[in-house]
């Protein structure tokens, strides 16, 4: 057979890069990036072209296993079972929970993958509304919840929020990203650093507000170096001289909020000069950034996890969102708009404002996007009254990607089934009583639906597969869909010519489309307007009244609490060691580690860094063994000096750790050490705005074990 070219995209982040796999029969030889692509035009980092390597990895999970040894275990025994056995046997074990404990016995951990299949969402929200599972953490609990809760008290939707206009900014303020590692997150952008260096080039001021001298700064803007989890004081202060120098548009805030004078009350608690000793840096600078913020014609601010891991990332980004707003910036051409894309979703998340919290063993609790918070799905497996018996791991990996490992570990050997869907047997399928494989992004059909609502140049793509699904594995949708059969619930494989496509094409309708006129269009894609200003008031904000919220009652209690956290901040000793994530183009979260290319040189562990000045004062080098430790946990790395972090601020990748994961070779080999052990967990380890775990500025200790 000739060897066919066919135009597919990435679905490993947010970009969602134009690729062309050139196949032979069901055999992938090659993937490389499409210049002809109208958005991406040719833009792929490594993690993109070597999916093919995932694609034929020989650890990837095949057929459905079952477990045969105790979960206690280290090392699951397993053995390979077929489709109908696994679902008739995960559907018995479910069916006999739900009859003994009740249907708050089922719970369900979503991980991140699971934002880059179109199909597979309604599919869970379908297996979860009828197996009653409503417990629902994931890895968004890790990485954004804090923007939903934002979004739903200040906008009234939790799937609002205004992007950079970078191509018409005068100046741009990015908080707490590094977009040449991670290619920017809530706003899906192709080549982000071709954009900024564009920008630089027309003269626009980039400011990044980050504890290290990131890479994209290189030859770009400048970084102004922040301590840790201490932004909320940072994005008050602007507020607070923006506001000093008559810099706010009353006029508008007039007639687009309500509110303000919670605002303004809040602010003029921290003055530049009161805040500069505990965000580290001098009122002077602040007052610079703030003058420039508000006096440039148009100015634009993004943010990302550095803000969102906080322990205040829900205020933060609050105070963000009155940034734009009380400076005129919001709607603007060149400062922040949205960007509507094939379909309204602003309108989806509209908010539930009433009845927000619940009481719970744990303390009042709220779900945000349907999200409990992932720090306590230890204790809720743990707890005496009503645990968690049943969980199902959907493309994601607790084990390695929530704070306090072993904490998870001791819990889920109380499970009575965890089931595991996933292309590997990870970290967390090693625990599985079922490991349920699963196609990969190259072997299922897709539209990127992701960044609905946060693009910087809109288009949606359809992908056929590229080729079909190798040994047993299986769409997650059709996975969810057979359990359900099996248990005689209703099912989308009971539909005759059930089409997957259906409620997409419903959303798609909203642009005149639908995945066959897409399937028409050179690389099956549709560039669609770019986002323009001038709907935001009228159409995208969605509280009851039309109106911004500048200072929502829901925040006063986390709002009184910001102080104490304030003098505790402003009382810590001077030598307090702060861990921060480091990112870097070689990893992704917990996955891609068992890939022997890209585990070269410094990227076969994960080291601390640090800078030279403190590991100088604790007569610490590069490649001396070291311990590492928290108020949670201990761990054992080795040092590498790093001149980029400021002071007093320590960094590790996260997603490593794989001592205890046999499925996964490669992996295995090159371990490293899994830097969640040092996070915390449990009550009190999450933001009760927003559920989001706190994850960035974590107090840490550090001493040598060894020598070079
Ligand atoms: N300390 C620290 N911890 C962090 C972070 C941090 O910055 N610092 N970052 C956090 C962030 S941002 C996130 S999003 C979370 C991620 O948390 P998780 O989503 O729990 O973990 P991932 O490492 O993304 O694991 C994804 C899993 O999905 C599998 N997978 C990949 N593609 C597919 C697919 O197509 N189908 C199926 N079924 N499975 C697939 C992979 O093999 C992998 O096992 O971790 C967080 N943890
Ligand atoms: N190569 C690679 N790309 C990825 C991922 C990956 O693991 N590897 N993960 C993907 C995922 S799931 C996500 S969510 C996105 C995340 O995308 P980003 O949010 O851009 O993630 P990072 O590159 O970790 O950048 C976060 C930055 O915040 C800084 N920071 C840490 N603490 C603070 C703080 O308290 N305040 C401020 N102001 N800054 C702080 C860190 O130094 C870091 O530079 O990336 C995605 N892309
Ligand atoms: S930037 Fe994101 S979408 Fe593009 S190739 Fe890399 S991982 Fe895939
Ligand atoms: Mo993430």
């Amino acid at each position: 057979m000739a060897i066919e070219q066919i135009s597919t995209f990435c679905r490993v982040c947010e970009a969602s890069c134009g690729f062309i796999a050139e196949k032979e029969d069901n055999t992938i030889l090659k993937i490389r990036t499409d210049k002809s692509h109208p958005v991406t035009r040719g833009f792929a980092c490594l993690k993109g072209i070597y999916a093919l390597d995932m694609h034929k990895d020989e650890d990837r999970l095949n057929y459905p296993l079952k477990r045969i040894n105790k979960r206690s275990d280290v090392v699951g025994k397993f053995e390979r079972i077929s489709w109908n056995k696994s679902a008739s046997d995960i559907s018995d074990r479910l069916k006999d929970i739900i009859q003994q404990y009740g249907r708050n016995a089922i719970a369900a951990y979503i991980g991140n993958p699971t934002a880059f299949n179109s199909l597979l969402s309604p599919a869970i929200a379908s297996f979860c509304r009828q197996t009653g599972c409503y417990r629902i953490f994931s890895s968004g609990t890790q990485d954004c919840t804090n923007k939903f809760a934002a979004g739903e008290a200040v906008y009234g939707t939790s799937t609002l929020h205004p992007i950079p206009d970078i191509e018409h900014t005068q100046y741009l303020l990015i908080i707490g990203e590094n977009p040449k590692v991670s290619h920017m997150s809530f706003i899906s952008i192709s080549d982000p650093m071709a954009k900024l260096m564009a920008a630089e080039k027309r003269g626009v001021k980039i400011r990044f507000i980050n504890p290290r001298k990131i890479e994209s700064a290189d030859g770009i803007g400048k970084v102004i170096q922040i301590k840790p989890d201490t932004d909320l004081y940072f994005l008050a202060a602007l507020l607070f001289e923006i506001e000093r120098i008559g810099g706010f548009k009353e006029d508008l805030m007039g007639l687009h909020g309500k509110n303000s004078d919670g605002l303004k009350k809040f602010i003029k608690n921290y003055p530049p000069k009161r805040v500069e000793s505990v965000v580290g840096i001098p009122g002077k600078e602040i007052c610079e950034i703030a003058h420039d913020f508000s006096r440039a014609e148009k100015a634009a601010v993004h943010v990302s996890t550095g803000i969102n891991m906080g322990r205040q990332g829900t205020l933060s980004y609050w105070l963000v969102q009155m940034l734009s707003f009380v400076t005129g910036n919001l709607d603007k051409k060149g400062g922040n708009f949205y960007s509507l894309g094939f379909y309204p979703a602003a309108k989806s998340g509209r908010a539930n404002v009433e009845n927000l919290f619940f009481e719970s063993p744990f303390g009042p609790l709220r779900t945000i996007a349907g999200n409990l918070p992932g720090n306590l799905m230890s204790d809720m497996i743990d707890a005496e009254k009503d645990p968690i018996r049943a969980l199902f791991v959907i493309s994601g990996n607790p084990i390695l990607s929530v704070g306090g490992e072993e904490r998870i570990r001791k819990a889920f050997e109380k499970l009575d089934l965890l089931v595991v869907l996933d292309i590997y047997r990870n970290a967390t399928g090693e625990m599985a009583d079922f490991l349920l494989p699963c196609a990969d992004m190259l072997e299922r059909s897709d539209i990127n639906t992701c960044g609905i609502g946060m693009q910087h140049e809109p288009f949606v793509q359809y992908t056929d597969a590229v080729v079909s699904p190798l040994f047993e594995r299986k769409e997650q949708w059709w996975i969810l869909s057979r359990l359900e059969q099996e248990m005689g619930l209703d099912s989308v494989l009971n539909t005759e010519n059930y089409d997957p496509y259906g409620r997409i094409n419903k959303m798609l309708s909203h642009a005149d489309l639908s995945i066959e006129t897409l399937k028409t269009l050179p690389c099956q894609t549709a560039v669609l307007p770019k986002p323009k200003a001038g709907r935001f008031y009228s159409d995208w904000l969605q509280t009851e009244d039309k109106k911004v919220d500048c200072c929502p009652v829901l925040f006063s209690g986390s709002i009184e609490n910001a102080e104490t956290i304030f003098q505790e901040l402003e009382s810590e000793p001077d030598f307090q060691l702060k861990l921060i994530t480091l990112r870097n183009s070689f990893m992704h979260n917990s996955w891609y580690h068992n890939l022997e290319r890209l585990k070269k040189g410094e990227h076969r562990y994960n080291a601390v860094y640090i800078n030279s000045r403190d590991a100088g004062r604790r007569n610490l080098e590069t490649g001396m063994k070291v311990k590492l430790f928290s108020k949670w946990g201990t761990i054992e790395t080795i040092i590498k000096i790093d001149d980029r972090l400021r002071d007093g601020v320590v960094a590790m990748a996260h997603g490593w750790g794989n001592q205890r994961t046999p499925g996964m070779k490669v992996a295995q080999k090159y371990p490293g050490v899994n830097v969640n052990q040092l996070l915390p967990s449990g009550p009190g380890s999450y933001e009760k705005l927003s559920n989001q775990a706190h994850m960035t500025g974590i107090p840490v200790g550090i001493e040598k074990t060894g020598g070079l």
